[in-house]
């Protein structure tokens, strides 16, 4: 039982009721109304099941999101005008970098546009654990680490207990639907205009406005099977917009495939989804294997399938509650100039060709919001979505990994520019075999430095990893150089996407590595005395 605040419901004109659950206010608008109907007054109290709770917590639109983060005090509405180019930029990166992230933004008066621009949605722990459902994205670990190594049952009760997770996963596939707020607005042909998007230009030497927070749908030509990733656009004119899916990703292999089997000019399409339910962002964002559809992902993550309908004037299905559909058509051998970006390296990238979107239609909802991000020298908004990311993949990785403890992927090192990790050490040359696994898999292959410990480290904290590298390396013997593909944002390698890579093994060694040494243990104070002292503690005024 929880009480619970009748709040106005803008976007529907209409009364919702705000439940506050435990640590956090939620909004079950579609539940309240299915149980209480239409309610006036001040107060009501409302009964919830558990299990209603984990199976009503989709949101059912951007907006919806950012009315519970308003709810709850994590938006900040600025009605000053306030230019998107640079200057959103120059507020919003103060805002990213304060302590814990700062609040969400929603700049309701973007100068020259009449669409506002919600910034810093995923910016905190809080936020970004609330856009995936949930009050701390380690549940999401902890639930995904379950469902991947089932126990095999005992009895009847443990057999129902399996279901759970099963059931979840059995609703994920995206469902179709015929109609969709995305589409309440349709403008065809010339009527499409992405001038009209407050797409922020933002650092002074861009080449131009980017749409920054993008989810871009794609089909393997040969399989037919979706992808959505999140690679920037740039927007080059009314009508034109690029490409930035880097050589690595699933959105090139797609364009690849389509250059390899269109010989003559055949056009294939293309479509940019922004908002919806903000579970679809971080997937886009993911590193999924490229068998994983995420709409698939964002089913199981959501507790709902996505709803998914058919674009206006291209082959392409997109989310059904998204805020914008730009749509369009790529010729698979044209390139354009891309860039310069102010990217989240901290560093600008610098021009190189990328493949051109040809717009057909823009399509959105009545009174669309516009969700936009910066990068740039960290910590900015998307060190959030990367530290989800890095939780909720932990779990997969051990699939193959099992010796992996934990990992760190510092926001400052840009993610894949560095990794902390921790094993359980059961033979020589252990740490050696998880560098070179993790340069294998996905896109952990970016890694530039790799340092592995013991499973006594805790390389989250970043001190203490200093004290065990400096004090356990002995760098000839220790460290393990190799060659491979790079992120193609690394200006520092000696070609675009190829480079060296480096790993240290911070591990205690053994014999067979080297060291025919004794190890020393760290020092430690005798139990007895601590639980003495601990005793007199009180007495000693310090
Ligand atoms: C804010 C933000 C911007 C990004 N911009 C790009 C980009 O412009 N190009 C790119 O290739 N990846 C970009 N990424 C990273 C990809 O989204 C990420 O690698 C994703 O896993 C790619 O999906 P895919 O495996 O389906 O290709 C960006 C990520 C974030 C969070
Ligand atoms: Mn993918």
């Amino acid at each position: 039982m929880t009480t619970a605040r009748i709040v106005p419901d803008r976007a529907r004109g209409n009364w919702c009721v705000q439940l506050h659950l435990f640590g956090g206010g939620t909004t079950y608008r579609e539940l309240a109304r299915a149980r209480m109907g239409v309610v006036g007054g001040q107060e009501a109290v409302y009964c919830l099941r558990a299990q209603e709770y984990r199976q009503n917590m989709a949101y059912a639109s951007f907006q919806d999101f950012l009315e519970r983060l308003q709810a709850a005090g994590e938006l900040r509405e600025i009605d000053e005008r306030v230019s998107p180019h640079l200057e959103i930029t120059e507020i919003a990166d103060r805002v990213m970098k304060m302590p814990g992230g700062g609040p969400a933004l929603l700049f309701t008066r973007p100068d020259g546009f009449d669409v506002p621009v919600a910034i810093n949605v995923f910016g905190s722990r809080k936020r970004m654990s609330w856009a995936l459902g949930v009050e701390d994205y380690e549940e999401i670990a902890a639930e995904i680490e379950r469902l991947l190594r089932p126990e095999i049952p005992a009895g009847l009760t443990g057999k129902l207990r399996m279901l759970g997770p099963l059931r979840r996963l059995a609703s994920s596939p995206p469902r179709k639907v015929s109609s969709g707020i995305c589409q309440e607005v349709v403008h065809l042909g010339d009527e499409a205009d992405l001038s009209k998007l407050p797409a922020l230009h933002c650092w002074p030497e861009d080449g131009g406005p980017f749409i920054t927070l993008p989810l871009v749908f794609t089909y393997d030509p040969t399989t037919g099977k979706r992808n959505v990733g999140m690679y920037r656009i740039q927007i080059y004119d009314e009508r034109t917009t690029g490409l930035h899916w880097q050589l690595h990703k699933v959105g090139a292999e797609h364009h690849r495939l389509q250059e390899e089997r269109a010989a003559a000019e055949q056009r294939y399409h293309v479509a940019i989804a922004l908002g919806g339910d903000p579970v679809y962002t971080f997937c886009a964002a993911a590193p999924l294997p490229p068998a994983i559809d995420e709409m698939l992902f964002a089913g199981f993550l959501r507790r709902q399938p996505v709803p998914m309908v058919r674009c206006k004037t291209v082959d392409v299905d997109v989310p059904a509650d998204c805020e914008f559909v730009i749509e369009g058509y790529v010729n698979p051998s044209e390139r354009r100039p891309e860039g310069p970006f102010g990217d989240h390296t901290g560093f600008y990238t610098p021009v190189e060709p990328y493949p051109v979107l040809h717009v057909t239609a823009i399509t959105h909802r009545q009174k669309p919001v516009y969700p936009a991000t910066i990068v740039g020298r960290p910590p900015m908004e998307d060190a959030w979505i990367g530290k989800a990311v890095e939780r909720i993949f932990l779990p997969m990785i051990r699939l193959t990994l099992p010796e992996l403890v934990d990992m760190n992927l510092p926001v400052e090192a840009c993610f894949h520019n560095l990794a902390l990790v921790s094993i359980r050490k059961r033979y020589p040359g252990h740490a050696f075999k998880v560098m070179n696994a993790l340069w294998g898999l996905g896109q952990l292959m970016f890694t530039k430095m790799i340092f592995v410990f013991d499973a006594d480290v805790n390389v989250q904290n970043l001190s203490e990893c200093l004290w065990i590298l400096s004090n356990n390396l002995d760098p000839e013997r220790d460290m393990l150089v190799t060659r491979g593909p790079v992120d193609v944002l690394d200006h520092a390698s000696r070609a675009s996407g190829f480079g060296s890579k480096i790993g240290f093994d911070c591990t205690r060694k053994l014999p067979e590595e080297g060291h025919h040494r004794p190890w020393p243990e760290p020092i430690r104070m005798s139990p007895q005395v601590k639980a003495k002292v601990d005793a007199l503690w009180s007495k000693l005024g310090l």
